[in-house]
């Protein structure tokens, strides 16, 4: 929608309209722009990257039975029922022995493994079919009169252009604009940094049923999954200033098999890798996520290490409330999910970037790490598959903490 100039009183395209203006093009603004449009909402996605770009990125996997039902719920099911693998049990491996918790709980509810770039491609697909705007290659610089009459300064195709709002939704990431211009926001963040990164590897290689989860190593930890039944996503803990070529990729499959020992002959089906990313570990914390007119949802509020497979898992639950306020506030005026929109989403975030992180102290080999260190790695870990209350434990983590909303 065009907006028009009051004083001028003429249709400007570098001026534009909506209702709720939303920053990035990730799994968050893309759920988002769909429960508002539900609601019947409109709204402009802003994103700084390219159509390619954002649909050719490899991350998340594995999700919870909440995702997969708001997607269902949105109508962005379809494929994933089809192509969702159902992941019932979850293997962990240490000491050179695998043991094996059961993730289905007593409802049956279980994870599915379905590609994040398949769930950001179903719901570009969802939008564009209904001839509503996405902006690629849009970068948002700054926000203007947050608590009044919001604008979202971005740039395109070299132009400044001005969107114009009632509500602003920061969904872009770590590294985004939005969580700055919340005042008090730098104060409000915790962080810690992991002393490694993780080495992502994308192969067309059969997944091995035998080698799946994640193995603790004294060489580094390593996690084994598929995408599909062509398909391996596979991850090996490397040092902070690892490099993506230092490796062949030979050495790639033979460091896999070397940390997934566990006294069997089982290796790895090797073929041709096919994407190779390294990512630093870290764990961070906004507790201040809304200011006047603006929410910020997903990684510009939260960064969980990935070895608890949260953070998608985690967005989808922000976007969830962000939706419930936004439609409360702009539907009936009422501004009470509003005023309590950060503590709403931390209830359910808190407690997932505390998994998260007992799950990366547990699993990796730290630097120094001392042979007593490692033995209570291993009493962690045992507690997880050798009790039923420490089973119990492991899977409501994994399954996911109820929404709030
Ligand atoms: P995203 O996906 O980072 O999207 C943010 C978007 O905002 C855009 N942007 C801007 N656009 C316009 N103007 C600006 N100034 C902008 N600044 C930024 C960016 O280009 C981008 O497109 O955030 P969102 O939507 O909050 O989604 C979060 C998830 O992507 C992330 O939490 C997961 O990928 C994390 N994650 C996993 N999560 C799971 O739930 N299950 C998993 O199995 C899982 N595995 C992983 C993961 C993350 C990983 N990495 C790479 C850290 C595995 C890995 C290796």
């Amino acid at each position: 929608m065009a907006w028009r100039d009051t004083e001028t009183d003429k249709v400007t395209s570098t001026n534009i309209r909506t209702r709720v203006g939303i920053v990035g093009a990730g799994p968050a603004g893309l759920l988002l722009a769909r429960m508002l449009q539900l609601e019947g909402i409109d709204s402009v996605i802003l994103e700084r990257r390219s159509r390619a770009y954002v649909l050719s990125r490899v991350r998340a996997g594995v999700l919870e039975k909440g995702t997969v039902d708001t997607l269902i719920a949105v109508g962005a099911g379809e494929r994933l029922l089809r192509e969702g693998m159902p992941n019932k049990d979850v293997q962990l491996r240490w000491d050179g022995v695998c043991h094996r918790v059961s993730t289905v709980d007593e409802n049956g509810r279980h994870l599915t493994t379905y590609g994040q770039a398949k769930i950001v491609e179903d719901l570009i697909r969802l939008r564009e079919g209904d001839g509503l705007p996405i902006h690629f290659e849009a970068q948002v610089d700054r926000f203007e009169d947050i608590t009044g009459n919001p604008v979202i300064h971005f740039s395109e195709g070299g132009v400044a252009k001005a969107l114009h709002c009632d509500f602003i939704a920061g969904c872009d990431g770590f590294r985004g604009v939005s969580r700055a211009h919340i005042p008090g926001a730098d104060a409000a963040s915790f962080l810690r940094e992991y002393p490694f990164s993780w080495f992502g590897i994308l192969a067309e290689a059969a997944p091995n049923p035998a080698l799946r989860g994640f193995a603790h190593s004294r060489r580094g930890m390593a996690i084994a999954s598929a995408r599909s039944d062509k398909i391996s996503r596979l991850y090996l803990q490397v040092a902070p200033d690892f490099k993506v070529d230092q490796m062949d990729d030979e050495a790639i499959w033979d460091e896999l098999d070397r940390r997934f020992v566990d006294g069997t002959s089982n290796r790895f089906n090797r073929g041709p890798i096919i994407e190779k990313s390294v990512a630093r570990l870290r764990g961070f914390i906004c507790t201040e996520m809304q200011y006047g007119k603006l929410c910020i949802a997903g990684d510009a509020a939260h960064i969980v290490p990935p070895s608890g497979a949260k953070g998608l898992n985690s967005a989808v639950g922000d976007v969830r409330v962000m939706a419930a306020t936004i439609t409360r506030y702009l539907k009936e005026g009422d501004s009470t999910l509003l005023e309590n929109y950060s503590a709403t989403c931390l209830r359910r975030i808190v407690p997932t970037v505390h998994w998260s992180c007992e799950m990366s102290d547990t699993l990796h080999m730290f630097p120094g790490q001392s042979e007593f260190d490692t033995r209570m790695q291993y009493a962690k870990l045992d507690s997880w598959v050798s009790s039923p209350g420490g089973q119990q434990r492991f899977r409501e983590a994994m399954l996911g903490q109820p929404y709030p909303i």
